[in-house]
């Protein structure tokens, strides 16, 4: 994921360079087309999402809703939005890799990460991040500033078998 991050950084520059306009990405500056698979998904272009999902994090460390069911293959577009006083993230992901993201947090609270299944938003903010689910099973979306998860602040997405059709 580093990797096609950097590469994508340096495409630009270069582009930059030649005098060239840097084309208008995607959020983030996330290119789709090299999105790397992941155990619960990969990135997608939000623009491509049917479906638009709003979900609410407040400083009682919780999301609403707090489960979240779709479909497998399903482009979904996540809004979360901070309705508390403090900083909130929503981070997708398993739970053996959410705990695991969880615990490092703690140990380096100034760590700056940002990556496409990730979403860091400031009070009364909103963010937005594309998601294609493209395997069945259970998954979870988490806010991992020290404390948060502890807390409790912990959604479920159910990813049903059935296939989306476009
Ligand atoms: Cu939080």
């Amino acid at each position: 994921m580093k990797i096609w991050l950097l590469a994508a950084t340096i495409a630009l520059s270069a582009g930059n360079a030649l005098g060239h306009e840097a084309k208008p990405h995607a959020s983030k500056g996330v290119d789709y087309s090299k999105a790397e698979d992941t155990p619960f998904g990969r990135a997608a272009d939000p623009r491509k999402a049917k479906r638009t999902i709003r979900v609410e994090m407040t400083d009682q460390m919780r999301f609403h809703p707090g489960q979240i069911t779709v479909k497998r293959g399903e482009i979904v577009r996540f809004v979360p939005a901070n309705k508390g006083q403090v900083m909130h993230e929503m981070v997708l992901g398993t739970m053996d890799e959410l705990k695991k993201h969880a615990e490092m947090m703690k140990k380096h609270p100034e760590m700056e990460h940002d990556e496409p299944h990730m979403a860091h938003v400031a009070p009364g903010k909103q963010g937005v991040m594309g998601w294609q689910f493209t395997k069945a099973g259970q998954f979870f979306y988490g806010c991992l500033i020290p404390g948060h998860f502890d807390a409790g602040m912990i959604g479920k997405i159910t990813v049903t078998h059935e296939r989306n059709v476009k």
